[in-house]
């Protein structure tokens, strides 16, 4: 048995070899990856050796040679076995190989031609042959495959798991191409199309073409609605926060569980380090708070809306204790709950109370490189919206500052807010979003149905709009809700008047120079 190791990604390497030695395996490893063997002591053969050509062109031909791509290409057909021996080739049966970091070059903001230098042809090249030879050859890319491959190799068997590996090796090299499309093609955009302000690495994500491949991850039980067919697809060679969430319970997950549980997970991510909670119906929270404990926080966000969590999907950014489950079963009906852990036999202790809520665990969500949605003919492409509580960028208008406190709730506010379907006005009161008015065509109809959910609670608390208030009604309900502070985007013709109301209803108010609309 032969095994080529040559990697860029060293990680569990010398274990894995020395054991691929114990099982009788000869090793051949290229000049890094050579050098880091011999050094643990094991024997290892040069591919110069074996080809007889040494690496030129300061690496870039290393490996790229018909006694190599023969060994990695040849079957058990009686015509290749004779030109392996006319050829002086012996086959190899075991291939390690992950490539050059490009897209690690990339983040780092390295020069052009290091990037380019970064961009490996070799390894591909060995990884596509091993792969499509998966009849007899195990085309290794990930260390994390490293023990099955040894257990397959111990037991004589692996022919499911070279299948595996092989689309595995091609997920792995189509997206490294993908990569290398992308950025390429944002090298094309010329200078004066880039909007001011932007790095390279987001116009990486608005390129010339887009080629995108996606593949079925998971089907759902129907989508929006029980006559449309659904499935959760991703982009081939990624996995998201989805892929590597564990259900622990409950029936299988619908389209609009997951369009929610996206929307609610997204949120909790964005509201810092304090325990906190969020419950979302209908892709827009009814149910934000933060709290000293996840449990008291979960509370709050219970109690901000109880009519609206009936049926909601709740996310935690703290493990789920006991007294959480206590809490979370004492809500009437909530459908899904994604935490990031819980404490032992408390999923199992969901489980066995309430049937229908799906318990997800789930590691935090990725930001994505651009939002799609689909229109005739084709998509509407934009990079994803980022918000942040900048006090720092924030400018006060008014006479009153705010004071300490209303700062805390104006950030939270503001957060919420970006997160709620436009129009969205978002009231909230010592870490509390009390009152939520979503998805209006009418910024002052939002303000009165944040009002009214508020009831009063919002007394000396924020208020925020996710867009500028084009008239003053909008900051007279919030002043009659009873809120000491306001903040918006500003950028009106009308700001000189809005000030000046806001000036006379004794608000303080902050304006963000920065519009969050959500659809
Ligand atoms: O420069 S390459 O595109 N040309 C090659 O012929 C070649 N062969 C292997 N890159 C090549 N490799 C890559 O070198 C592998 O994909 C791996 O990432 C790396 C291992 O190099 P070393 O063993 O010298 O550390």
């Amino acid at each position: 048995m032969r095994a080529l190791l040559s990697v860029s990604d060293k990680t569990g390497l010398e274990p894995f070899a020395r054991a691929l030695q114990e099982l009788g395996c000869e090793l051949l490893s290229t000049g890094g990856t050579y050098e880091q063997l011999r050094g643990a002591g094991l024997s290892v053969r040069r591919v110069a050796d074996e080809t007889g050509f040494p690496e030129i062109l300061d690496g870039r031909v290393k490996t790229l040679h018909p006694k190599l791509h023969g060994a990695l290409l040849a079957t058990s057909a009686p015509d290749h076995e004779a030109a392996l021996r006319a050829h002086g080739i012996t086959p190899i049966d075991v291939l390690v190989v992950n490539l050059y970091p490009f897209r690690e070059t990339v983040a780092r903001g390295a020069p052009f031609a290091e990037v380019v230098e970064n961009i490996d042809i070799g390894g591909p090249a060995m990884l596509r042959a091993a792969a499509k030879n998966h009849a007899r050859v195990f085309a290794v890319c990930d260390p994390a495959d490293y023990p099955r491959v040894l257990a397959a190799l111990r037991s004589g068997g692996g022919a499911g798991l070279r299948l595996e590996l092989a689309h595995k090796a091609f997920a792995h090299t189509a997206a490294y191409d993908a990569a290398i499309e992308r950025y390429l093609a944002a090298q094309l955009t010329p200078p004066d199309a880039q909007p001011e302000g932007h790095a390279p690495e987001a116009d990486a994500a608005l390129p010339p073409t887009l080629t995108l491949r996606l593949e079925r991850a998971q089907s759902l039980r129907y989508g929006e609605n029980p006559h449309q067919r659904g499935a959760r697809y991703r982009e081939v060679g990624r996995r998201g926060c989805w892929d590597e969430a564990v259900q622990r319970s409950g029936v299988a997950l619908s389209y609009l569980n997951l369009f929610d549980a996206e929307a609610a997970w997204r949120l909790v991510h964005a509201l810092g380090e304090a325990p906190a909670a969020v419950i979302v119906k209908h892709a827009n929270p009814c149910g934000v708070a933060l709290g000293e404990s996840i449990e008291r926080a979960y509370r709050r966000a219970f109690e901000a809306d109880p009519k609206s969590a009936f049926g909601g999907v709740v996310a935690l950014n703290r493990p789920v204790s006991e007294a959480l489950a206590d809490e979370l079963l004492a809500n009437p009906k909530a459908d899904v709950l994604i935490a990031p852990a819980f404490v032992p036999g408390v999923a199992e202790r969901l489980a066995a109370k309430r049937k229908n809520l799906r318990v997800l665990e789930a590691p935090p969500p990725n930001r994505p490189a651009r939002e799609l949605r689909p229109i005739d003919g084709g998509f509407l492409v934009q990079e994803p919206d980022t918000v942040l509580p900048e006090r720092a960028a924030w400018r006060v208008v008014t006479e009153r500052q705010p004071t300490d406190a209303e700062w805390r709730d104006l950030e939270l506010a503001w957060v919420v807010c970006a997160y709620t379907k436009s129009n969205a006005i978002v009231l909230v009161k010592d870490g509390q979003a009390l009152g939520i008015g979503a998805g209006q065509q009418s910024r002052v109809d939002a303000s009165r149905i944040a009002a009214q959910k508020a009831a009063g609670r919002a007394r000396g608390g924020a208020c925020a709009s996710d867009a500028f208030y084009p008239f003053r009604d909008g900051l007279e309900v919030a002043a009659e809700a009873g809120v000491a502070a306001v903040i918006q985007p500003g950028g009106s013709v009308k700001d000189g008047e809005l000030i000046e109301a806001a000036n006379e209803l004794g608000l303080a108010m902050v304006m963000t120079g920065r519009r969050h609309f959500l659809h």
